[in-house]
């Protein structure tokens, strides 16, 4: 692993893509998903490698709707175990969430690993292993899930997930929450709730807002969920690159 000195600008950013590249020597993450990070590393990069307000907005939307679900599920692919691995359990603890090993480039070997993975940072009962379910509509290793997971959640959390599968998820009825730095991504549409942040920020966020929205009744939770908008906070994300962008272009042009 290269070594990089904590004097670096950008020391985050690099010791974060020498963990992906790390986790992925070691199976955990798909070659690709060393490219889905550069895609969004680039749109971090644009929304000011914060949590904005639109993004703040979403966690809190997205914890009061897993606070009221009955059967709420943490789907997990590399990349979400390898960057939130051990804070996606904490939130599972919280929010009374089953966790399920889910893959886009799925083999069992991998499947395998990450859950084991997970163990080892502390989580129980991580679904993934011996599918027995399928997702309606998609093809191939894709569908593959578990009855008592993701098959039979109400509402399930999917971090940097591609489009179809959200959208084969949401034609199940489900309520479908992402985190995705890429506000028009077809995940960032078609999801009812898009958290529009790095899940390194968006996954401890939530947990903190858990501890305290688990004191709120359900008429109050139920508050939080309804005044919530997605079209709005989508536009709320794209505004923000925008003048981002404008600014950062502004402030080169001024040196
Ligand atoms: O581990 P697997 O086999 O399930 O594969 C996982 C990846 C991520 C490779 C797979 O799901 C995939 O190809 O996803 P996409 O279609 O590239 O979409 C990933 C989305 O996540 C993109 O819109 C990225 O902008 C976004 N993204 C990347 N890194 C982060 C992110 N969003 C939040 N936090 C990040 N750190």
């Amino acid at each position: 692993m290269t070594e990089i000195p904590k004097s670096h600008p950008r020391y985050l950013s690099l010791v974060t893509r020498e963990r992906l590249v790390e986790m992925m020597r070691r199976g955990i993450v798909s070659e690709a998903g060393l490219i889905a990070h550069g895609r969004g590393e680039a749109f971090d990069y644009l929304i000011g490698e914060k949590s904005n307000d639109f993004a703040i907005k979403s966690e809190k939307a997205a914890v009061a709707t897993m606070l009221l679900a009955e059967r709420p599920v943490i789907s997990v692919n590399g990349n979400a175990a390898a960057l939130s691995g051990k804070e996606i359990i904490g939130l599972g603890e919280i929010l009374n969430a089953k966790i399920e090993v889910n893959l886009f480039h799925r083999t069992e070997d991998r499947v395998k690993k990450i859950v084991e993975y997970l163990e080892s940072l502390g989580g129980r009962n991580i679904l993934g292993p011996d599918p027995d379910a399928r997702i309606p509509g998609l093809d191939h290793a894709r569908a593959l899930c578990h009855k008592e997971g993701i098959y039979s959640a109400d509402v399930v959390l999917v971090p940097l997930e591609d489009g179809d599968r959200a959208q084969a998820l949401k034609n199940m009825g489900k309520t479908v929450i992402t985190i995705d730095l890429n506000p028009i991504s077809r995940t960032a549409r078609a999801s009812d709730i898009t958290i529009v942040d790095n899940i390194i920020r968006a996954i401890p966020n939530m947990i903190s807002f858990s501890k305290d929205m688990k004191n709120l009744s359900i008429d109050d939770l139920k508050k939080v969920v309804k005044s919530y908008d997605n079209a709005d906070i989508l536009k709320e994300a794209l505004n923000a690159i925008s003048e981002n962008a404008i600014n950062e272009w502004e402030t080169q042009n001024r040196k």
